[in-house]
Order: structure tokens, then sequence, then C-alpha cells
């Protein structure tokens, strides 16, 4: 009732109706390309084309980064999906909309800035960093909040590489992430719902984690500018919206940062949401998700959803003593 408009698309997938599966499903096929227009296409176009036909030019250009080997008990989800069901309210609400709009985007320049409580405040050229640092291949489970999944291939930079390179003092102790917001670049922001720009936040030690991670590109090629191109945050053990896209800058603070989602709605959406199969969504069970992998979208099948999302060797210690209740 308090979020009558805005992030409907959770609405949407939690109490679809066939009719709106069908419509939205009508709508991701016109996103894919599979109009009319697309029957003109000859029949050598790839299926990129197809996906993205407004895409970028600074989009998906091959990068070098070391290769990550894939785990047996993973399934990559196919690029295809990965860059045509989005979330990123910024260019529009619906799972096929960012993949349309997204193209307005200005890509470049683009420069983030890392200040606060820092010793060296920067201002990064963000295509610089791309062409220059050492980048990984990572292969990371991806959990949304609206119980889907998917498992992604991303190229990125530790955060805690680049936060370390602006020598935090000892009084940073959450970091603040914000987006890019221009109205003029997203048109359709307004009706979004949701306050902009798009903020999220972090402790310091969950920054600072290994498993953090700056992406810059996916499935081997820079990051399509529905996923958040050029530099977005991924962080595996959490809720998707807490991987912030399109990121301007980054601020080192000694106070909890707000959040946007839990500004929206914060009987439902936590600063820390990590991912609980224990703990409910107020209105669906986050007991079970729709693995995206080959095959439908929407009927795609349900496996369990694990403890930080699979990753709670590796992170559930930086939670040690607090409620578990509470992680929402
Ligand atoms: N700026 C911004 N970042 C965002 C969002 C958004 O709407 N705006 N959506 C979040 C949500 S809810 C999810 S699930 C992921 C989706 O990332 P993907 O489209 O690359 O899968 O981005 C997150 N980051
Ligand atoms: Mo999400």
């Amino acid at each position: 009732m308090l979020i009558k408009n805005a992030h409907h698309a959770l609405l949407t997938e939690q109490s679809v109706t066939p009719e709106s599966v069908y419509r939205d499903r009508r709508r991701l096929l016109k996103g894919l390309g599979f109009g009319a227009a697309a029957l003109a296409l000859p029949a050598h176009a790839g299926v990129l084309d197809l996906l993205s036909p407004k895409a970028p030019e600074n989009h998906g250009k091959p990068l070098n980064a070391s290769k990550a080997t894939l785990p047996a008990d993973l399934q990559l989800t196919p690029e295809g999906k990965v860059i045509s069901y989005n979330n990123y309210y910024e260019f529009g609400t619906d799972k096929s909309d960012p993949a349309a709009n997204a193209h307005t985007l200005k890509l470049e320049p683009w420069t983030l800035a890392i200040e606060g409580e820092v010793e060296k405040p920067q201002t990064i050229d963000v295509w610089q960093l791309i062409h220059s640092a050492a980048l990984e291949e990572r292969i990371y489970r991806f959990r949304c909040v609206e119980a889907w999944s998917m498992v992604i291939p991303w190229i990125g930079i530790g955060l805690g590489t680049l936060l370390n390179a602006a020598m935090p003092t000892s009084r940073a102790k959450y970091v603040a992430f914000e987006s890019l917001y221009d109205p003029e670049q997203m048109p359709d922001a307004g009706a979004s719902g949701i306050a902009l720009p798009y903020v999220e936040g972090l402790r310091i030690d969950e920054a600072m984690h290994p498993l953090a991670l700056l992406a810059v590109g996916l499935y081997g090629k820079t990051l399509p500018a529905q996923n958040g191109a050029p530099i977005r945050l991924v962080l595996p053990w959490k809720y998707g919206f807490k991987s912030i896209k399109s990121i301007v800058r980054i601020r080192l603070l000694e106070t909890m940062p707000p959040t946007t989602w839990n500004l929206l709605a914060p009987q439902e959406y936590g600063f820390f949401a990590n991912v609980n199969p224990a703990v409910d969504h107020p209105r669906w069970s986050q007991a079970s998700e729709r693995f995206i992998g080959e095959g439908g979208v929407f009927d795609a099948k349900r496996q369990a959803t694990l403890p930080f999302n699979g990753y709670a060797d590796q992170v559930a210690n930086l939670y040690q003593g607090m409620d578990l209740r509470q992680w929402y």
C-alpha cells in the first residue's frame, strides 16, 4: 500500500495475472527486437543486434581480463537474458525498459569521485581506469529481492583496491554510493516512483570484503548501458538492489548513509539486505527463486535460495552477533 506505483515491478513479479505475464512477455519480445522491424533484418544479424538495436558505440567492446572458471554447481545465464531482463528504474520500471531506453546514457567521458573520510580524495577517469587496471573475471550468482536469480560472468576491480588507493581515515565507518542522475539523459526517470539519484551504502568492512566488485564488464566486454555502464557495484551475497549502477560518487562516512529502497519502504528493504531464505519479504517468500538460465524467463525453474546467496562461508563472519531477523 505504501508502494503503490513505486517498485510496481515487484508487485507484478509476485502477483502476476496471466494477462500481465502475456503483456510483459510481449514487451520483452519487443525489447528483444522480435517486432515487425526485426523481421526485416538480414538473416545473419547476430542475437546481440536483435537484443540491443540502439546499443551505444562504447557498449560491448572486448576487455582484457583474467579468466574465471565456472564452478561445477553453477550454470551461466545466457548473455541475451542478462542484457535484456533488467532493473534500472531511471530508464523505466518494466524489465524490458532499460534495454530499450538506456542508449540515451552518455557514457563518455565518465568520472568517479572518491571523497569524504579519505587522505587522498580522487577523481577517477573511469575509461582510463578500465583500460589500465588489472581486470578480473568473476562468475557470481546474482539474486534479486524479487525472487529471481542469474549467474553472470562479470569483469571488474575489487572495490577494496580502489578504496585503499584513496586511503580511508580511521573515521571512515561506512561507504556511500551515488548513481548518475540526469533528467535529460533519463527522460522517464520521473515516473519511476523512487527518489533520485539512486543511493546505496555499505559498512566499511563489507566494502573491503574481497567479494565486493566494481564491475566494468560482463561476458568479456564492457557493460551495456542497461546493466549500469560504465561502472557499477556487484555484491553477490546481498539482494540485487544493493548493486548500484552507473556510479559517479563514492563517499566515505562516519555514519550510516541513507539508501534508496530503505527510504521508500523501510519495512520491506533494509540497509544490510543480505540474501536470507529464512526471512520472507512482507509480501512474498524468499525461500526459493526463479533461476533464469536457458529457456523461458517467466516459467524458469525454481531452486532453493541459499543463505547469503551461497557465499556464507566467505561473509557470515561479517555479521556475527547481529540478529538474523533484522537483516532484511
Ligand atoms: N541506479 C540504479 N541501480 C540499480 C537499480 C536501479 O533501478 N537504479 N536496480 C537495482 C536492482 S533492484 C537490481 S536487481 C540490479 C539489476 O542489475 P542488472 O539489471 O544488471 O541485472 O541493479 C540494481 N541497481
Ligand atoms: Mo532487484
